[in-house]
């Protein structure tokens, strides 16, 4: 009988630890792998580069410019691939063709394109280069096939289905015949008479050729983006920024350039925003703009308001005529990446004692959230959608910045968020910029004047299920950015 009660009490015991273990349910919109991937690289690089680059004073050329111009006289994408390895940047896309139609590899489609250019007798090809070359050392390589052609719209016969074909075939040739490319850029600018239809033809070549390819979508392409266009070109992205969006918000942005800055917490589709800028004031390169190159603070302020903002960063480093990128350049983004590394290096709060008012229990344990590893995560239990984490220290810390990350994979989760600092443990002080906060997402960062705590409390206010939090850390700023 005794036995029979043990073996009862048991069998009780191991099928609640098991409830115990179970995941949080997912909620709302939630990302594919594509978008998770692309969460998970942080910082892309763009390179503008191309009959612009040779010209004063233009970033949109009319088409009309003679392909003569163009010759890089001392290309080289290993250069290039070796400033994003030491600035810890993953992928880089390169404009292919931009809005002046011209073309950087010998597409058969066309003679407005290198091919006509004196650059190597007009044997050269800019693609193959650059994705050989990122390719060999480890770095991904992407294309921007600009929607948008003045070239082509000077013919007089122009019309947009040939247009549709045209454009399909370049897009087949630079999908096919270079490697696998991450990311294809469709921009909106100019684009408004490309309809829905249309790039329903493009979207089925780039899932059918690299079904790994993000798309940036806009406008008409809406349905098929996987991110969004933050809605300014300054890589600023909204507070709070929520990576879902009612998608309809996309293909008029003219009236929704709020909605796809702060996204739309409701919204029924998951297409996160990716926030572009150039680290100069244009797009392509222009000498006299050598001397208003982004300063690694400048570069640490966009980052935190772009990666430390649920988004992911497009930094456009554009090559200068000789096709290498300069020097400036590349000293102030391997800078940006120091700051970074040196700002995230240690959590202080990484030998913290960790307790939750609602644990989840199981696997999911409040300490997972100082934890280094990618894999765990705490979580709460699926009554609470609040909660309250302490973090207590063995002796009081000073830091300026605090990172947040939530189970992006589960949806936004938490959409109230403070945090306070103590030194007993009962006398709770807000940090003032850390005060009702909303979204959280794949990182949020945040930035205050210097504090000095034993105690530091995240506070869960408000949420549409039980929070799911990957990691939580409180740091001091490099010195490279502090003031
Ligand atoms: O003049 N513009 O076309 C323009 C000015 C300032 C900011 C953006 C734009 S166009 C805008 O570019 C985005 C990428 O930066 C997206 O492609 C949008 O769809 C497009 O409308």
């Amino acid at each position: 009988m005794k036995k029979q009660r043990f073996l009862f009490a048991l069998f009780f015991l191991l099928v609640s630890l098991n409830t115990l273990a179970q995941a949080p349910k997912p909620v709302g919109p939630t990302p594919n792998e594509r978008q998770i991937d692309w969460y998970n690289q942080e910082i892309i690089a763009f390179f503008h580069f191309g009959l612009n680059t040779y010209e004063e004073f233009v970033n949109e050329g009319d088409g009309r410019t003679t392909t003569s111009l163009f010759n890089p006289t001392a290309l080289d994408c290993k250069q290039w691939a070796r400033t994003l390895k030491a600035a810890g940047i993953p992928n880089g896309i390169l404009t292919a063709k931009h809005a002046d139609g011209f073309c950087l590899w010998p597409s058969a489609y066309t003679d407005y394109c290198v091919k006509n250019s004196p650059w190597k007798g007009g044997k050269g090809d800019v693609v193959k280069e650059f994705a050989d070359a990122f390719n060999s050392l480890g770095v991904r390589a992407s294309v921007y096939l600009g929607p948008h052609d003045r070239h082509e719209h000077l013919s007089p016969l122009y019309n947009t289905t040939d247009y549709r074909d045209y454009y399909a075939h370049q897009l087949t040739e630079l999908l096919s015949n270079y490697g696998p490319m991450w990311e294809t850029w469709w921009d909106g600018a100019g684009a408004d008479e490309l309809t829905t239809p249309i790039y329903t033809k493009w979207a089925e070549i780039v899932r059918r050729l690299q079904p790994q390819c993000v798309i940036f979508g806009t406008k008409n392409s809406y349905r098929f983006a996987d991110v969004r266009w933050n809605g300014n070109e300054s890589g600023i992205a909204g507070d709070p920024c929520w990576s879902t969006i009612d998608s309809l918000s996309i293909r008029d942005e003219h009236a929704h350039i709020k909605d796809l800055n702060e996204g739309q917490l409701n919204g029924d589709a998951y297409i996160p925003a990716e926030s572009d800028v150039s680290i100069r004031p244009s797009w392509f390169y222009h000498s006299e703009e050598d001397v208003m190159v982004k300063s690694v603070a400048e570069l640490w302020d966009i980052y935190c308001k772009s990666v430390g903002r649920n988004s992911v960063l497009l930094l456009n480093l554009p090559p200068d005529r000789r096709g290498l990128i300069h020097p400036i350049d590349s000293a102030n983004v391997v800078g940006l990446r120091k700051a970074i590394d040196e700002t995230f290096h240690t959590n202080l709060l990484e030998d913290a004692k960790v307790t939750a008012k609602n644990p989840r229990g199981g696997e999911y344990a409040a300490a997972n959230m100082i934890d280094k590893s990618p894999d765990t995560y705490y979580a709460a239990n699926d009554n609470a959608t609040t909660d309250e984490i302490v973090f207590e220290l063995n002796s009081p810390k000073t830091f300026d910045c605090l990172m947040i990350q939530e189970v992006i994979a589960l949806g936004h989760r938490t959409t109230g968020w403070s945090v306070d600092y103590s030194n007993d443990g009962k006398k709770w002080t807000v940090i003032p910029e850390a005060n009702n906060k909303q979204s959280i997402g794949h990182k949020w960062i945040l930035r205050f004047s210097p504090v000095t705590a034993k105690y530091v409390r995240l506070r869960i206010t408000k949420g549409k299920a039980c929070p799911a939090i990957h990691t939580f850390g409180v740091y001091k700023q490099s010195a490279l950015v502090s003031k």
